[in-house]
């Protein structure tokens, strides 16, 4: 008996949560409300709006008085009711909670939210709730009823609201934890900060009933005369139209009894995307009542023995990592003015090539991207010690991976796809992120697969290389390392050479050294420009030696908030490792890699 209540009460939760649906393709060129802007918040650490004083969950007893998300009013002075949305502070959507109210600057776990919104539901349409992120377990509810849960920071999710919004008055609650957990990806040991929140764009989207799910167009990475592609479709169609008007396409293509349509496209005279011209195409596509435009771009992206080859000519990816943080706030990126900050940065330092690091950034930095001609290495949180034996850590990563591709399979930036950072190895390990390689491949053809493997010494030598067996998997030997900060000096450095025997492009995914901006030493000690400035320069130096290397994006774009960076003095909670103070001030050493950029560019002209 006790069994059977178990049971029916798991029955009961399970079927009182919506079944997230797959994410739509471009959600932003779709027929939608924004619900940016202000929303209630209430920082609730003992998370009392979600379980009562025996510590079970509210939504699982059915208790309709308890839950925050019932968003009760206190319409009788008598009644008890101990929250009060209406009342509460607000902060902005999007955008972390640390960077908006002091006293949540350390903070980590629960905060519930609320905003309320009129609409009138059209008949025959179907309604979306969309979130662009929101880090890291969200509970979504509407209108008191539960829609689902979602966990991963940096990747979107959607619910199904058609026959849940209200004509007129409707209100949305979600329960956000940032806490950090040994299982989960990222796990607890990271070096940036644990920033949580709403912290992208929260839209209702509306579709005809019958609509455009998903779709991608790529060039056949074994033939670039044609652009390869599918679209789906949801609901009763027999048809869907692919349109490039600037290529005159136009074409029709029968959808099959899954919803898919698939195509080859033959194609004589394309622009190919590239930095140097970043050519975007509009695209139309369209089903008997839907249409989804876009703008893409066409490449391909290759290799061949040690070469990178973009549109079958060798690249040189000179490159910078950075994270998705404005140092002026000092926050998230909050919208697209932010990020075309950094990139404009980037593209100053001559870069051709960014590493968004360290978890997928905003679709909206893909399409700048794609816009400004910067090719983009993207990655997933698989970070450090992840707890590669949970076979539900596994699926998480397999499920943030996925989604990242599943959202940006169009952009034709996106060069390259990695799996992970700094993963120390071991067979659990080389499973786990076999496992996610394979993913990519499975999902992608059409662009390369990576990872940010760690520099291995040579027995007895002062010559390093990366004997990581993840190497054999992967497109690119693709490392860090940290020669001059953490290990040696920059005067050693000329000690040292790297040495490859593997076949493929070498790529130094990070390399740098921290200095406080203004510091001055003519020493050139610890912490100095002066210091920052002589590693680039030493490093500049070594790199040359390797005949094999296509690409580096040193360690970072500008400094950023780290809770693992405590000294008063230089750091104060910043990583120091920018080309970029946290003032906007641009170091010694970003002009010594300027520099070497713009030779670079010559060099593979
Ligand atoms: C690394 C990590 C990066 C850190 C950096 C550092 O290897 O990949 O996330 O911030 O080193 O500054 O130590």
């Amino acid at each position: 008996m006790k069994y059977l209540n178990i049971l029916l009460l798991l029955f009961v939760v399970s079927t009182a949560v919506r079944a997230q649906s797959s994410l739509l393709q471009n959600p932003y060129s779709r027929d939608h409300i924004s619900l940016n802007g202000p929303w209630h918040y209430i920082a609730d650490p003992y998370e009392n709006g979600y379980y009562n004083y025996r510590r079970k969950a509210f939504d699982e007893i059915g208790n309709k008085k308890g839950g925050y998300y019932d968003n009760l009013k206190q319409n009788n002075p008598m009644s008890l009711i101990e929250y009060d949305f209406d009342h509460a502070p607000t902060l902005d959507v999007p955008g972390d909670w640390n960077s908006q109210v002091e006293k949540l600057e350390l903070y980590e776990g629960t905060v519930w939210y609320q905003r309320a919104f009129v609409v009138s539901p059209e008949k025959g349409k179907k309604y979306w709730l969309y979130f662009g992120a929101v880090n890291y377990e969200a509970h979504v509810y509407l209108n008191g009823k539960k829609l689902g849960t979602h966990k991963g920071g940096f990747t979107p999710f959607q619910f199904e609201v058609t026959d849940l919004l209200h004509e007129g008055d409707n209100f949305i609650v979600l329960k956000v934890d940032n806490a950090r957990h040994q299982d989960e990806v990222p796990t607890v040991n990271t070096d940036w900060w644990n920033y949580g929140g709403v912290t992208r764009d929260v839209l209702l989207i509306n579709t005809p009933d019958s609509y455009i799910q998903d779709y991608q167009l790529k060039l056949n990475p074994a033939n670039n005369k044609e652009i390869r592609g599918f679209v789906k479709v949801e609901g009763e169609e027999s048809e869907v139209k692919v349109a490039i008007p600037e290529l005159k396409v136009d074409k029709a293509i029968a959808v099959d009894r899954n919803g898919y349509a698939s195509f080859a496209i033959p194609v004589k005279k394309v622009v190919y995307w590239s930095p140097e011209n970043p050519k975007l195409y509009e695209v139309q596509i369209s089903s008997s009542n839907d249409m989804v435009l876009d703008k893409i771009g066409f490449r391909t992206i290759t290799t061949e023995g040690t070469d990178i080859l973009l549109n079958g000519k060798s690249v040189f990816l000179r490159g910078i990592s950075m994270h998705e943080e404005n140092p002026f706030l000092p926050g998230r990126l909050r919208g697209e003015g932010d990020i075309k900050m950094l990139f404009q940065w980037a593209k100053e330092l001559n870069c051709n090539f960014i590493r968004l690091a360290h978890y997928p950034h905003d679709e909206k930095a893909l399409k700048l991207a794609d816009e400004m001609g910067l090719m983009v290495w993207a990655e997933i949180p698989v970070y450090w010690t992840i707890s590669w034996e949970n076979e539900a850590t596994y699926k998480n990563a397999e499920a943030q991976l996925t989604d990242m591709i599943v959202r940006d399979k169009n952009r034709a930036s996106i060069m390259i796809w990695s799996v992970g950072n700094e993963t120390p190895v071991s067979e659990p390990r080389m499973k786990f992120m076999g496992g996610l390689a394979d993913k990519v491949r499975s999902l992608d053809d059409s662009r390369l697969v990576a990872a940010a493997l760690e520099v291995s010494q040579k027995e007895g030598e002062m010559v390093w290389t990366c004997d990581d067996p993840l190497v054999d998997k992967i497109d690119l030997v693709s490392f860090n390392e940290y020669a001059g900060w953490y290990w040696l000096t920059p005067s050693e450095l000329s000690k040292i050479k790297f040495e490859f025997d593997i076949d493929k492009p070498v790529f130094i995914s990070e390399f740098g050294a921290g200095a406080l901006g203004g510091f001055h030493s003519e020493d050139r000690v610890r912490w100095s420009e002066e210091y920052q400035e002589d590693l680039y320069i030493k490093q500049i130096k070594l790199l040359t030696e390797i005949k094999q290397l296509r690409g580096v994006t040193p360690w970072i774009l500008v400094d950023f908030r780290s809770p693992r960076r405590p000294h008063s003095v230089y750091q104060n909670f910043w990583n120091r490792k920018g080309l970029i103070s946290n003032t906007g001030d641009k170091k010694k050493a970003f002009f010594i890699l300027k520099d070497y950029y713009q030779k670079q560019e010559e060099a593979y002209k």
